[in-house]
């Protein structure tokens, strides 16, 4: 394993914040939809975060958005094919967020070492042997259904304890597919079937996803509970709550934030870091 890949798998012990760079390779991403479709400008993206401070270069193809539609695992591929192999010559930790085997096949094989699994192996029965044989690091998130459902009528009786009970279920079921508990991070799952007090929740309750032992992952990146607090509607304008949101669940343990500024986040977390040393 790389010291860099060992370096994020360690953070939850080191405190070391980790920074992951979302690349969507997508016509219609919530955010930045088609902006990176084009394999040279999204290229050009993963070296701009890359130069900006990124650990991690999250590779997707397709959108999770709510009320999305599933995209093909040949098609995914066909979108990742000119721009993955680019992105990890740069030398960068490259992952790639699909809940596909296929398509974690074609990206382990062109030089990913993370697979992102929004699904947590729920959705595809062969990524956990792909991740248990492959020795690449697997995120496992949890996600309330599908995409296209998931917003319609979300319900926790608690959140925190809900979320956290499947995480460590998730986990074991990995474990006993033969991914080692040392090569998994969790995530929440920040607007994957949740309502604003349930986000909420989730970001003040980081400490009861690190008692599970392992790196803990943070995805509110623009996402519509910013909006919800501020009234701010456009996505690209969230900077400022991404960066609260991140800082929130880092100050209570979590290490790993995924987002599309890398630049304003990497600064934060190097002064959050140096006011808890
Ligand atoms: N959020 C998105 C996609 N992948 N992976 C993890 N582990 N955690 C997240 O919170 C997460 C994720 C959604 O954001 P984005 O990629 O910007 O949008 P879209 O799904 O529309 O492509």
């Amino acid at each position: 394993m790389s010291a860099a890949l060992e370096e994020v798998l360690n953070s939850h012990r080191t405190g070391r914040p980790v920074v992951m760079g979302v690349l969507n390779v997508t016509p219609d991403s919530f955010s930045d939809g088609g902006k990176f479709y084009d394999p040279a400008s999204a290229v050009a993206q993963a070296l701009r975060m890359v130069a900006e401070g990124a650990d991690i270069i999250d590779v997707g193809a397709e959108s999770t958005r709510p009320g999305s539609e599933r995209v093909p695992a040949d098609e995914q591929i066909a979108r990742l094919e000119p721009v993955l192999p680019e992105v990890a010559k740069l030398g960068v930790l490259v992952s790639i967020d699909t809940t596909r085997a296929e398509v974690a096949e074609f990206a382990l094989a062109a030089g990913a070492r993370i697979i992102n699994d929004v699904s947590a192996g729920r959705d595809d029965p062969r990524m956990f042997a792909l991740a248990a044989s492959s020795g690449a690091a697997l995120v496992l998130m949890h996600m309330l259904g599908e995409p296209k459902s998931m917003q319609l009528d979300p319900r926790y009786e608690d959140v925190v304890r809900e979320i956290r009970d499947f995480l460590a279920e998730r986990l074991a079921a990995a474990e006993a597919a033969g991914v080692p508990r040392s090569r998994c991070i969790v995530d929440p799952g920040i607007g994957f079937g949740k309502r604003l007090e349930h986000n909420l929740a989730l970001l003040a309750g980081a400490e009861a996803f690190c008692r599970l032992g392992v790196p803990v992952l943070y995805g509110p990146s623009r996402k519509r509970f910013i909006g919800e607090i501020t009234g701010e509607e456009v996505p690209t304008n969230r900077l400022g709550g991404t960066l609260a949101a991140c800082l929130a669940a880092y100050r209570r343990g979590a290490t790993i934030f995924r987002v599309h500024d890398v630049a304003p986040l990497v600064q934060a977390l190097a002064v959050a870091r140096a006011i808890e040393q």
